[in-house]
């Protein structure tokens, strides 16, 4: 039986509070790994880049319903590493574009992104074929996905280290956008980090995952997630699925 393992940590105040948003984690292990994982994200909120959280947020809940989706991993596109922003973004606008983003989408997005204050705890939805915001979602907070990990984690890790890929950020990135990409209503992802010195974000689409160094500058700690839907999309099933769905990735 697997558990449910989340986190989220804010700074001066709590999440509701309005406190700054720290960082978040998500995990699905087993009973003998809860101590570990536990442990593992409270010192990661503590000893963060963004500074130490102090208002951490950790849920345990066994899962009941036994509907565990199996997903694969999207295919990696190794690292292209641009010299400037300008470059980067132009390079993941055009990959966007050839995903079926419409132009006004592709604007909007990065318009929301780099007009940040400050970053989310989640995701935007905005609508792929116009660029609106889904009115929906809560545009402070976002769409947090969450109920997902490797299927197992040593031969995830393996996977990753023969595409010379060995840190944190993408390890958890590629399961999430994962998750995401097998939405049926989800088209495209967009993304880059609120940790201030990593730089590297990437675009996703049903298929494959494009790393892009350069989307950011480096020492910004204002970082987000844009997911294009399609048109005819029910807002409320798509959230379930992104927020309550327990997918284990395969590789
Ligand atoms: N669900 C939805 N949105 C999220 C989630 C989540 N579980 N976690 C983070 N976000 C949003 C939120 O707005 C954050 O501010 C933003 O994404 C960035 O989150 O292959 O590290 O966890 O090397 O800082 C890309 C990896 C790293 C590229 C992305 O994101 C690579 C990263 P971070
Ligand atoms: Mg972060």
């Amino acid at each position: 039986m697997l558990y449910s393992v989340k986190m989220r940590a804010a700074q001066g105040a709590a999440h509701e509070q309005g406190g700054r948003h720290i960082s978040g984690a998500e995990r699905l292990v087993l009973e003998k790994e809860l101590g570990e994982t536990v442990t593992a994200m409270l010192k990661r909120a503590r000893s963060h880049e963004r500074g130490p959280a102090d208002f951490i947020n950790i849920k345990v809940h066994k899962l009941t319903a036994n509907n565990i989706a199996v997903i694969p991993a999207l295919q990696v596109v190794p690292l292209v590493n641009p010299t400037e922003i300008n470059i980067a973004r132009g390079y993941a606008a055009n990959l966007l574009a050839s995903f079926g983003v419409s132009q006004l989408a592709i604007n909007a997005a990065f318009s929301h992104l780099t007009n940040l204050a400050t970053s989310m705890r989640g995701a935007l939805l905005l609508y792929a074929h116009n660029g609106l915001i889904v009115p929906e979602i809560d545009q402070h907070r976002g769409v947090r996905v969450s109920n997902m990990d490797a299927q197992n984690s040593q031969t995830y890790t393996s996977w990753l280290r023969e595409q010379a890929i060995d840190n944190i950020h993408a390890h958890e990135a590629i399961i999430l956008a994962s998750k995401v990409a097998a939405c049926p209503q989800i088209l495209a992802e967009l993304c880059w980090s609120d940790d201030p010195n990593y730089t590297i974000g990437y675009v996703a689409n049903k298929k494959t995952y494009h790393r892009i160094n350069s989307l950011k500058e480096a020492g910004s700690d204002i970082g987000g997630r844009i997911f294009f839907i399609t048109e005819q999309a029910a807002i409320a099933a798509i959230v379930d699925y992104l927020q309550e769905q327990p997918v284990l990735i395969g590789v």
